[in-house]
């Protein structure tokens, strides 16, 4: 086994366990206990500076990866797969053009509505919020136009990618947090070829592996997800 996902339940490291199992690869993991602080020791830190998994190792080179984007392009470029390759430029451009809006912005706005108080306090989280609604509506509007312009069922058409796990746990997460406050389900029922992406993706085997793993067995995980905090949680 020569790969070790540090993670707690539910978090960004979910769509790195995602594209594990899909891939196949031997891996195993090791809880990050966040009801401790565990991730602000020095022994974690050494890992991940910034304190926050996910983090992926790789035994066989040593090397210590942070940055679901990154660890995701780092397990794709690994396997060959779920990426299209270098050669195939137009489509690793359009593959390199989600996987930056995934991370710099979805995720980065998913987590502004999932920890709104860490950036805004108490006073403004539900001034706030409205607004970042507003943005992850545009998101997946824009995702929405992409696959009808050029053809699902996936971001990249017929491929399958690491992208389209990173979609389902950005949506997963907005439609369960916070719980008094989450996105309105409409913003994805209401987008036909959103919709059947995430229903899609939910019944893959890889993903169904991947929230067993962390003791999460719901019937619906991307399009009615019920609100599951990111903590370290019972599952493992
Ligand atoms: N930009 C990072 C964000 C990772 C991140 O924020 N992880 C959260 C869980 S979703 C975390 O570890 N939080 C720990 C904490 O807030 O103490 C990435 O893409 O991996």
């Amino acid at each position: 086994m020569s790969l070790v996902l540090h993670y707690f339940r539910n978090s960004a490291s979910h769509v790195v366990r995602m594209a594990l199992e899909e891939l196949g690869l031997p891996y195993r993991d090791e809880l990050v206990d966040t009801a401790s602080g565990e991730q602000h020791s020095p022994a974690f830190r050494k890992l991940n500076p910034r304190g926050l998994v996910p983090v992926v190792i790789d035994e066989r080179s040593g090397i210590v990866l942070s940055e679901t984007a990154a660890i995701l392009l780092y397990l794709a470029d690994l396997t060959g797969c779920l990426a299209p390759s270098i050669d195939d430029r137009p489509g690793r451009a359009v593959f390199l053009r989600w996987l930056f809006l995934l991370s710099n912005t979805i995720h980065a706005d998913a987590q502004i509505q999932y920890y709104t108080e860490r950036y805004v306090g108490t006073d403004f989280a539900d001034r706030v919020r409205p607004k970042i609604h507003d943005r992850m509506r545009q998101h997946l509007h824009l995702v929405e136009e992409h696959i009808d312009g050029h053809g699902g069922p996936w971001l990249l058409g017929d491929t399958l990618s690491v992208c389209d796990f990173y979609l389902g746990g950005c949506v997963r997460w907005s439609l369960m947090a916070p719980r008094d406050d989450p996105l309105d389900p409409e913003a994805v029922h209401a987008r036909p070829h959103l919709k059947a992406l995430l229903a899609s993706l939910e019944t893959r085997d890889s993903v169904k592996r991947a929230f067993a793993a962390e003791g999460i067995g719901e019937s619906s995980y991307f399009l009615a997800p019920e609100h599951i905090p990111m903590t370290t949680g019972q599952g493992k």
